[in-house]
């Protein structure tokens, strides 16, 4: 009770005191900044102004550093270059040489400028027949070209790569009808197959059946958004009346409108490719027989529909085609780029556990107190946050490591039994040694820690230390629980390699 009356004197005088400091220091400066005033009045007008403007400047100049050593973080330079698609072909090439340069590997994407520059080279119009399976694409394509070979069943999924198909317009040039697989069918990879052809031809058919199912608007909406010249097929339309016909292509105009694309009424067409009829025949000693016929094509819109499009399209097509390959280079790019990252990581994260496990097995590792904010802990950082193209300040790296080594206290137990189970695990290395569950359990922490780290990289493309240190705290049992079979190993390896 005493005591805390003398804490409380103390404080009281502690404050008086601060009070005073604080009036003197107040009117020392006011008196300074009066006389300073003074004397400049008395002075040319220009020193007064330059003064004023010198003092307003230095202020600036401080709010500006503090800005950018404390607060502002940078854009990586991999979001911004995402940002902004590449559109023409030299970016696209410096791109893909830069990435080859860090060691991704760009052969997806180069093989579709190749494919690219083979096309231009051969000159032609690509016309890309593109929908739902079964919505009679390929029969389209027979109807226009009798003559081809083309697959056509009733059974969902008869067309299951790409062809060409030649065929010429009213003109003589030539034009190229691609028959793709039909999107929505059960078989992996088709659906991809499909829209990277739709992305490498002049326009795209979207045939449909009717009114549009929710992915085949999606599809449209994303052709439309890739500034692919289209025209909307309806086909199928023998199995509607006059006035559904009409009811069903207004709808569809309505839909894309709904989705604020633009297309005109005259690239809306309603048409019948005929396709394939089973028909019973009873022949003349009274035996049934199923012949298949032709139904008869009417697809003379669709037709008339093309060469308008041929010939009236503003922008050129091949620009157009071009971009639009330009773009699905890029997008492979990127696939690539995220591989190449996932397998590196694994790299750093591997290397930087191995280390930890090294440090702890040879007994030159500081202690639990500072397991990971020293050396392997900051070069895994670095070297993650640069393969994200992240580039974090000191600042946060440190930040981040030290709220992490914070959250490494609490689950230390847990990671120490974690790994004396793991170690059970293997059979044949007899007693387990203190020594070696604390290398396995230094070895989970580096492991979880840099698997959060690339959580949060992805999702924020930069270094934010208290996400990224929450993720780490989050995520630790689980990453542990999975590393662990990984990080036992890898430490047996090294204690064998050591004795
Ligand atoms: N009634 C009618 N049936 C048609 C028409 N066009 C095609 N079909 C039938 O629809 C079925 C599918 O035709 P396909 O040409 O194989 O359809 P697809 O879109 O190429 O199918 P996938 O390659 O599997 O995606 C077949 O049974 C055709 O006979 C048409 O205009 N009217
Ligand atoms: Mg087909």
């Amino acid at each position: 009770m005493k005591l805390d009356k003398f804490i409380r004197t103390v404080l009281g005088l502690a404050i008086v005191v601060v009070f005073f400091i604080a009036i003197g220091a107040l009117l020392f400066f006011t008196q300074t900044a009066l006389n300073v005033w003074d004397r400049l009045l008395e002075g040319p007008w220009i020193l007064r102004w330059g003064y004023v403007g010198a003092m307003i400047g230095l202020v600036v100049l401080a709010i500006y550093l503090v800005w950018v050593l404390l607060i502002r973080r940078k854009t990586p330079a991999a979001k911004k270059a995402a940002a902004r698609p590449p559109l023409s072909r030299d970016e696209i090439e410096a791109r893909l040489r830069d990435a080859e340069t860090a060691g991704v590997d760009v052969s997806e994407a180069q093989r579709e400028l190749q494919e690219l520059a083979a096309r231009q080279q051969a000159g032609g119009i690509h016309l890309c027949f593109f929908g739902e399976i079964s919505t009679g694409k390929s029969s389209l394509i027979k109807a226009l070209v009798p003559e081809a070979n083309v697959a056509i069943d009733v059974v969902g999924g008869s067309t299951g790569d790409v062809r060409h198909y030649r065929w010429r317009d009213s003109e003589g040039s030539e034009i190229l009808l691609t028959d793709v697989p039909g999107t929505g069918g059960h078989e992996e990879g088709l659906d991809e197959m499909a829209l990277e052809e739709a992305q490498r031809a002049h326009v795209v058919l979207f045939v449909c059946d009717g009114d549009l199912t929710r992915a085949e608007s999606q599809a449209v909406g994303h052709l439309l958004a890739l500034d692919k010249p289209l025209v909307l097929v309806m086909n199928k339309s023998d199995r509607f009346t006059v006035e559904e016909q009409a009811a069903i292509m207004q709808k569809l105009l309505q839909r894309v409108d709904d989705m604020g694309g633009s297309l005109e009424r005259d690239k809306v067409v309603a048409v019948s490719a005929g396709g394939e009829l089973d028909v019973v025949q009873r022949g003349e000693n009274g035996e049934e027989q199923v012949m298949r016929r032709q139904r008869p094509a009417d697809i003379g819109v669709l037709v008339v529909a093309i060469n308008r499009l041929l010939e009236n399209e503003a922008q050129p097509l091949d620009v157009r085609r071009d971009r639009a390959v330009f773009r699905l280079a890029a997008e492979k790019l990127v696939e690539a780029e995220e591989e190449y990252r996932v397998q590196r990581s694994e790299q750093i994260i591997r290397n930087s556990t191995r280390k930890a496990v090294i440090g702890s097995l040879a007994a030159v590792s500081p202690g639990t107190d500072v397991i990971i904010q020293g050396y392997i802990g900051t070069t895994m950082t670095q070297e993650l946050c640069k393969l994200y193209g992240a580039a974090p300040r000191d600042l946060d790296i440190e930040e981040f490591l030290d709220l992490s080594q914070s959250r490494v206290g609490k689950t230390l137990p847990l990671t120490l039994a974690v790994a004396g189970n793991g170690l059970k695990a293997f059979p044949g290395i007899g007693t387990v040694a203190g020594g070696l569950v604390h290398a396995v359990a230094y070895g989970l922490i580096f492991d979880a820690l840099g698997r959060s780290l690339v959580l949060t990289l992805k999702q924020h493309g930069q270094l934010v230390p208290k996400a990224a240190a929450k993720e780490f705290e989050e995520g630790i049992s689980e990453h542990i629980e999975a590393g662990v079979r990984r990080v036992t190993r890898l430490a047996l390896e090294e204690k064998a390699d050591a004795g």
